[in-house]
């Protein structure tokens, strides 16, 4: 299907005629852009059924752009296109992706400088060539140059879990300002991707300008790239980036559904209004001039004759369609976790005795705690044989002592490279539940890999395999696994899959987890906490969960004790 390709070079055409300074065009083409990124059928057949006439009926599409459309499909290509390329000839998509370059400024730094590409852009700026320039300046050259390391740095993606804690700082700050009504988190936040680009808010406000300067003038805020009177943008220290908008109240719903994205989820709604003959904008959702809703985001939904779907799912993997049947997982709650099955003490690598680890959970409210420390492993001052049976009996004391949270004996067991564990089974069977997981030789051939965990997951006194693929987000791929095999095995076996919680892990991810629950095999959300503080970071695990269309029954550790124990018999 060539639409998305088409809507590419309209984008571009109109950045080059924003650049011309062409009147009224440049939205003409970026109108069919959209219109063409929505389209539902593919643009070739319809040209194919029914001709130039037949292009001439997708909406903003006129006699001149259906000419354009043709010769993209019959050549390849739009000469059109070619020649705006050719009189300026610039890398437009690469130096408009710099915070705060547009096609104007693309044009002048084309004509003064000779700029083509990033890379002249960035030797510009570092030689000072910039900052003299009409309509730049000093602070506008850094800000090209900072632009251009953001690029460059990790693709500027950064883990959910380091920002989620800014994040709702953020907003709790902007909640005690009282020009401020609602604010939410939109974007990659709101549907809790493992990594984020960058943050995106949304208020509403009877004095936006208040707003503006409160955003701006954040502790932490090292850079505002642009200030206006319902929009602005930041720098902050720890290096993201943040965008806030006010809109009005009657639009929030369709604001916050619009800039909650996925960008594929919102292509996929627009085309369901367009088939229903209404218009789905940030500004609300339309039938002719009339608004029909768009305060909430539930109403929209609704007009479009869906279920409301929740911002973790909304990524077009479906959801569109089981909300239209009205057939969409009833995904566990942030609420629904008894008791955290993974964490460490001073036994082995953790900070907290295990009492301590013991109160603070009990003060999340669980119901039990897992402790669940190394095995062998020599750096994390693993436990053998003999010290796991001394931690049994100080448990047991400790459950004696402390109310209102039973703690479980567990153990975080190694998988050797042959896919035995490193303590006897003897031992292994006095446990409550046994972890096993990979912490070496994590490069194996997918095969082996593969037959080195089943192995480990056919051993009777094995319940969880932890952080399955063993994969660091921005820092290592996961092993070669066959997950269709581990999944068959783990149903085999009675084994239950760990979804970990630590934010650079989430393993499983959201990708496996769905292929987990549709395998039928069950969950257990852990943190791995080897500090009382980051069984925090539950949240982020049930985020993935949710990402995964997992639900309450799929989850272990959504169970009261007595049930949960069933699962380790
Ligand atoms: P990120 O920041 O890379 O982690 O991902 P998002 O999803 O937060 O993306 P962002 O910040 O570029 O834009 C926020 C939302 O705005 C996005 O999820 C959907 C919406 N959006 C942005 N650009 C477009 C677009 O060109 N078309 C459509 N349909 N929606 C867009
Ligand atoms: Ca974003
Ligand atoms: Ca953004």
């Amino acid at each position: 299907m060539k639409n998305q390709e088409i809507a590419k070079v309209f984008y571009g055409i109109a950045d080059f005629l924003e650049m011309e300074e062409v009147q009224f065009k440049p939205y003409a083409y970026q109108k069919v852009a959209v219109a063409l990124e929505t389209l539902e059928e593919d643009v070739e057949d319809i040209y194919k059924k029914g001709g130039r006439k037949a292009l001439e009926k997708i909406p903003g599409v006129g006699k001149n752009i259906a000419e354009k459309i043709e010769e993209y499909l019959k050549t390849g290509k739009i000469k059109y296109y070619q020649d705006l390329k050719k009189k300026t000839p610039v890398q437009m998509e690469e130096l408009t992706a710099v915070e705060g370059l547009g096609p104007k400024r693309v044009k002048v730094l084309h004509q003064k400088l000779r700029i083509r590409t990033l890379k002249d852009l960035e030797k510009a700026a570092k030689t000072h060539k910039i900052a003299p320039l009409f309509g730049f300046g000093v602070i506008a050259e850094k800000n090209i140059l900072e632009g251009i390391e953001f690029l460059k740095r990790s693709k500027g993606r950064f883990l959910l879990g380091e920002i989620f804690p800014r994040v709702k700082e953020v907003c709790q700050k902007l909640k005690s300002l009282k020009e401020v009504g609602t604010v939410d988190p939109a974007g990659s936040v709101r549907r809790m991707k493992e990594t984020i680009g960058d943050v995106d808010f949304l208020v509403t406000s009877k004095n936006p300008e208040k707003v503006m300067d409160f955003f701006v003038s954040l502790p932490g805020i090292i850079k505002i790239w642009g200030k206006g009177t319902t929009k602005a943008s930041v720098r902050t220290k720890e290096g993201f980036d943040m965008d806030i908008r006010v809109v009005p109240k009657k639009s929030y719903g369709s604001a916050l559904q619009y800039f909650t994205g996925s960008k594929e989820h919102n292509i996929a709604t627009r085309r369901i209004a367009m088939h229903k003959g209404l218009k789905l904008s940030e500004y609300g959702l339309f039938r002719g001039k009339r608004m029909i809703a768009g305060e909430t985001e539930e109403g929209i939904y609704k007009k479009l004759g869906m279920q409301w779907i929740v911002p973790e799912i909304r990524e077009n993997q479906g959801e569109i369609e089981a909300a239209l049947k009205g057939k969409l997982p009833k995904v566990i709650g942030y609420g629904d976790i008894k008791g955290d099955l993974h964490s460490h003490t001073i036994w082995s690598d953790g900070k907290q005795t295990i009492e301590q680890m013991a109160l603070a959970a009990k003060a999340m409210g669980y119901e039990y705690l897992g402790i669940s420390d190394h095995s062998k492993l020599t750096i994390a001052n693993g436990l053998d044989e003999k010290r796991l049976l001394k931690q049994m009996e100080e448990i047991d004391k400790i459950n004696k002592k402390i109310k209102g949270i039973k703690i479980l004996k567990s153990a975080e067991i190694n998988i050797l490279e042959n896919g035995s564990l490193d303590i006897k089974d003897k031992v292994l069977a006095q446990l409550d539940y046994v972890i096993a997981a990979v912490h070496s030789n994590f490069k194996m051939v997918k095969e082996e890999m593969t037959e080195r965990i089943i192995k480990a997951m056919k051993n009777p006194n094995v319940n969880i395999v932890g952080h399955l693929t063993g994969r660091k987000i921005g820092e290592r791929d996961g092993s070669q696994l066959d997950l269709d095999k581990i999944l068959i095995a783990a149903k085999e076996y009675n084994v239950i899959l760990e979804i970990n919680s630590q934010p650079i892990r989430l393993d499983l991810n959201d990708q496996n987890i769905r292929r987990a629950k549709e395998a039928g095999v069950k969950m257990v959300i852990n943190t791995d906490s080897h500090r009382k503080d980051q069984l925090r970071f539950i949240e982020l695990g049930i985020a993935q969960a949710r990402r995964g269309w997992a639900e309450k029954e799929d989850i272990i550790n959504t169970q009261p004790l007595e049930k949960l124990l069933k699962y380790f018999k």
